[in-house]
Formats: structure tokens, sequence, C-alpha cells
């Protein structure tokens, strides 16, 4: 009798310490999936929105129209990607980021992505957690000047005092090129655009140094841009493209392809005037596979991105191709593709996407 007691009891103890290590081990793994990086493309799916960290005061790459609207290169790239996931472009919400400001909100969760001419650089994509996709602007850092300043090279500008805005690769890049070849100058440094523009204008300071894109965007602006002059010189590489954070691979991916299927569709002729045609009728497998159709009464191919799997009709029809939406923003800044790093890879530039298979 004693025995069988015994028995039952070793027989409960085992099951409850059972019970005890399942529960330990189900708390361990549940922790386990929720420390491994979010799914920012689950969460842009249920909330039915993007939103996307961009400039609002860069014309060309991201700036509010008179309208109130949100347009641009970046911005179009904002609404690549909602059409890619949601179907629909104008499912954005704009969240405007100055430059010191933009990798913090990133960080936080604020948006979910950030297009905002943002250059790709080490420490931005290893020490500040972020994810950069292949680059949809080749730039590199200028230098304005007044025509009227007599300046022609970074080298007679000894002694000048440089305007430039705070958090930026800029800021770096000025400092590396001015003492790094012995020639004093003095920054003045900004948060904001605007009072570092008025501060050029009104004479504070010699020159204003930025992406070359910028200074091409600022120049226009002015009533008389003749007045203005950007040195030859570029002082930096500045790859401009989107970035996720780490370990949001998800989202990363499907933004990654986005970029890569805009400029994979102007390779091969595909526009928003014909995709839809394109779609109907693709005169090889490689157009049906980026177009999501099947070829020649196949079936269409499915990458696995979790969204749609004719995504890049969406993105094509409602925004356009790499070329569509460079010609439309840039082209009108005087940044002409013709023999430049954004040319096609076809013709020299570095525009270029691996395959769709
Ligand atoms: N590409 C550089 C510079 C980015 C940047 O903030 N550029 C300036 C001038 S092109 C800008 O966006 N100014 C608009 C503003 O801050 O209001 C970077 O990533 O650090």
């Amino acid at each position: 009798m004693l025995n069988y007691r015994k028995r039952f009891l070793i027989v409960i103890s085992l099951l409850f310490s059972m019970l005890i290590l399942f529960a330990c081990s189900e708390e361990e793994s549940s922790t386990e999936s929720s420390s491994s990086g979010s799914n920012t493309l689950t969460t842009i799916i249920d909330r039915g929105e993007l939103v996307c960290g961009v400039n609002d005061n860069l014309t060309g790459f991201g700036v509010i129209n008179s309208a109130g609207e949100f347009e641009g290169f970046d911005i179009d790239y904002c609404k690549a990607v909602a059409a890619a996931i949601l179907g629909d472009s104008s499912k954005v919400e704009y969240v405007p980021l100055t430059a010191s400001a933009r990798f913090e909100a990133l960080a936080a969760e604020e948006i979910d992505i950030l297009i905002r001419n943002t250059t790709w650089t080490a420490s931005r994509d290893r020490d500040l957690g972020n994810d950069f996709t292949a680059p949809t602007f080749y730039d590199g850092q200028g230098m304005m000047v007044k025509a009227s300043s007599g300046y022609d090279s970074i080298e007679s500008m000894a002694g000048a005092t440089v305007c430039v805005l705070q958090g930026t690769t800029t800021e770096l890049n000025l400092d590396d090129r001015f003492t790094g070849s012995g020639i004093a100058y003095t920054p003045l440094t900004f948060e904001t655009n605007d009072p570092l523009q008025a501060a050029y204008e009104e004479g504070r300071c010699d020159g204003w140094t930025t992406d070359k894109s910028g200074l091409a965007s600022k120049r226009a602006g002015f009533s008389n841009p003749s007045d203005h002059v950007v040195l030859a010189e570029t002082l930096s590489k500045e790859p401009l493209g989107p970035l996720t954070r780490d370990n949001d691979s998800e989202l990363y991916d499907v933004v990654q392809w986005v970029v890569f299927g805009m400029m994979q569709a102007e390779e091969s002729g595909i526009s928003s005037s014909n995709v839809s045609s394109m779609a109907a009728n693709p005169t090889d497998p490689g157009m049906a596979r980026l177009l999501g159709v099947g070829f020649d009464g196949g079936e269409p191919t499915d990458f696995g991105f979790g969204i749609p799997v004719d995504f890049m009709q969406n993105v094509i029809s409602q925004v356009g191709n790499y070329g569509e939406v460079y010609d439309k923003h840039l082209v009108p800044l005087g940044l002409t593709r013709e023999g430049s790093l954004n040319a096609q890879w076809t013709e020299g530039g570095l525009i270029y996407a691996p395959p769709f298979r």
C-alpha cells in the first residue's frame, strides 16, 4: 500500500516538474520570438498605412507643394512601397524629420522606414542599427558660393566661413576636406535649413556645403540662380537611399526589391503607361516574373515576399519606373542622368538591378 502511495507521489511530482519545465520553455520561446526583431511588414499590413520619414524642405526630393501635399523623388519611393505592400500608393503617413532627428525616429519606431536624402555609411549601417537598400541616387558633396565672391576652388577658400547642417555627413566631410588639406575655415552649423539659407544670403558665411543635389535644389529656388555657383569639385561620395531598422528583414527585402523592380522596369521598357498591356502579354519570362504573371500559360513566380505576387504592377502603374520618377523630379533641377552615376548600367552608370529569378 505504502509502495503504491510512494509510486503515486513520484508520478505526480514528475508530472508537476514536467509542467513547470514546459511552462518555462514556453516563456523562453515566446520571449525569444519577440526579441528576435520586429516584423514591420506585418504592422504595415495590419495598420493599412505606411509611416514614412521624409524631408519636407528639399524641392525635388521631399517637399510640401502649394497644394499642401508631399512630393519628390524620395516621396515617390514611399508611395512605391505603399503600392507594393497595400496596393495603394496613397496609403502613406509622411513624417517630416530634420537631419539630426531622423535616425532616432527610426530607432524609436516612430516611422517604419526612412527615405530622406540619407547617405549610406558604415557607422549608420552598423552602429546606428540600420539597413540600407541599394542607393536610389548617387550623389556627392559640393560647395556653393556667390558668383561675386571670386572663389573658384576649395583651395581658394582659405579662411572662409562655411554654412553646414548638423547631423549630416556633410559636416564631417567638410572637416576632412579642409582640415585634411590644412585649409583654415570656420564652420557655421545649423539644425535646420531655413536659418542656414538666411545666413548664407546675408553673407554670414562665404560658402554653403551639402549634397550637390541639395545645392542644385536650393540654387534653383533663388530668384536669381546665376548669382550662385556650385564649385566643380565633388568632396565625397553620398549614395542616397531608403533604410529600415536592422533585423526587420521582411520589410527590408520588400523595399530593396521595389527599388530594384523600378530599375528593372526601366531597363525592360515597362512604364506606367504600358504596364497593363505588358502584364497581359509579357514578351519574355523575365518580364513575366517581374510583373508577377505567368508566361506562356505558366504560373506566376512567387518570390515569397509576403505581399501580392503582382506587387510591381501596382508600383509601376501608380508611381512609375526609375526613369519616370527621376525625370519628373530631378531633371527640372538640372540633374541630368546622361554621363552621371545615375545612368543605367547599360549606359555606363550604376543603376543596376540583380535578376528577378
Ligand atoms: N546626405 C547627407 C545630407 C542630408 C541633408 O540633411 N541634407 C540637407 C541639404 S541637401 C537637407 O536635407 N536639408 C533640408 C532640411 O534640413 O531642411 C546625409 O545623409 O547626412
